[in-house]
């Protein structure tokens, strides 16, 4: 990792997701069932090991979200690892609406010894509470309005939008606790930081955009070569980095006065394309 990564990494974790995890903290006591929502892009990356740690002695569903922007190919691939791991795992995309009808009975099946026992005890019946957890930006609040039928809660295209819990009623037996994005203050991989970054759940300005863009140009030249002649017609055998950069540059049209490549252009295009889906569904983690 270079040095300009390694100071802002010491100084970048934000007061705010402090308190957050102290909030969801002291709140978990009183939930069912925690659903951890992950990125399918990026099904490792995307695990806050503050959150695991956190949360381990409760029932824990794992949903992969924006499935429709991941490679068609490797979606079974981290359900099938975190299933080794103990896990129940299950693909969606909070958007296309793709299995998001399967929560609900997932949810009801982790929590059936607990429901029954207290059936059996004869306590009255109570909705399940359930709290959802997450890196920023992996949407969490669009899983909760798609799952409420409803504009709930707020949601954007950047990380840091909702700022507090807040509790929406998806059924009368049904609750979720909509929480605010957190993050883990040191990515002992280096990759780690760059998939967060690629796909957005760290803002752009808190790692060096050229050192994100040369890392995604990198990757994607090795797993998706097709994609990047497709796109910018950059041939296989440039492996480059400055040659794949000038060639996205004139093929986007992305220049200065001079004819010189506008380096910042081209790093926002290669960034809004991947987001975007323009180079196709991808996944970051790889093993
Ligand atoms: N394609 C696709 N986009 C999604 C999906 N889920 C969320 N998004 C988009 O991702 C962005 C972030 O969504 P939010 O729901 O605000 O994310 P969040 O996890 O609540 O973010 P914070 O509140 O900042 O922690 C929005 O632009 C959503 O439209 C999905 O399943 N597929
Ligand atoms: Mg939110």
């Amino acid at each position: 990792m270079n040095k300009t990564l390694m100071q802002k990494q010491i100084q970048w974790y934000p007061g705010h997701m402090f308190k957050s995890m102290r909030e969801i903290r002291e709140r978990l006591k009183i939930i069912d069932l925690v659903i951890i929502l992950l990125d399918a892009r990026l099904p490792f990356s995307s695990m806050n090991p503050e959150i695991l740690k956190t949360v381990k002695m409760k029932p824990v569903l794992l949903l992969f979200n924006k499935s429709s922007l991941a490679d068609p190919n490797r979606l079974s691939y981290h359900v099938q690892k975190y299933e080794e791991m103990g896990f129940t795992g299950l693909n969606i995309d909070a958007i296309s609406r793709m299995n998001v009808n399967k929560i609900h009975r997932l949810a009801q099946d982790l929590l059936k010894d607990k429901l029954e026992r207290a059936k059996a005890k004869g306590l009255k019946e109570r909705p399940i509470r359930t709290i959802i957890l997450g890196i920023p930006n992996v949407g969490k609040s669009t899983l909760i309005n798609t799952l409420a039928q409803r504009k709930a809660a707020r949601t954007a295209n950047t990380p840091g939008i909702t700022r507090a819990q807040q509790w929406i009623k998806l059924s009368s037996d049904f609750e979720l606790l909509d929480t605010p994005g957190v993050l883990w203050p040191k990515f002992d991989d280096p990759k780690v930081a760059y998939h967060l970054a690629i796909t957005g759940a760290i803002k752009d300005d808190i790692m060096p955009l050229d050192n994100v863009c040369h890392y995604a140009l990198k990757f994607l030249k090795q797993y998706y070569p097709d994609r990047l002649l497709e796109r910018y017609e950059i041939p296989h055998e440039m492996d480059d980095i400055g040659q794949m950069l000038h060639q996205i540059g004139v093929k986007r049209g992305a220049l200065l006065k001079g004819g010189a490549i506008d380096e910042l252009r081209v790093y926002q295009i290669i960034l809004t394309d991947i987001r975007n889906k323009q180079l196709g569904g991808l996944t970051f983690d790889r093993t």
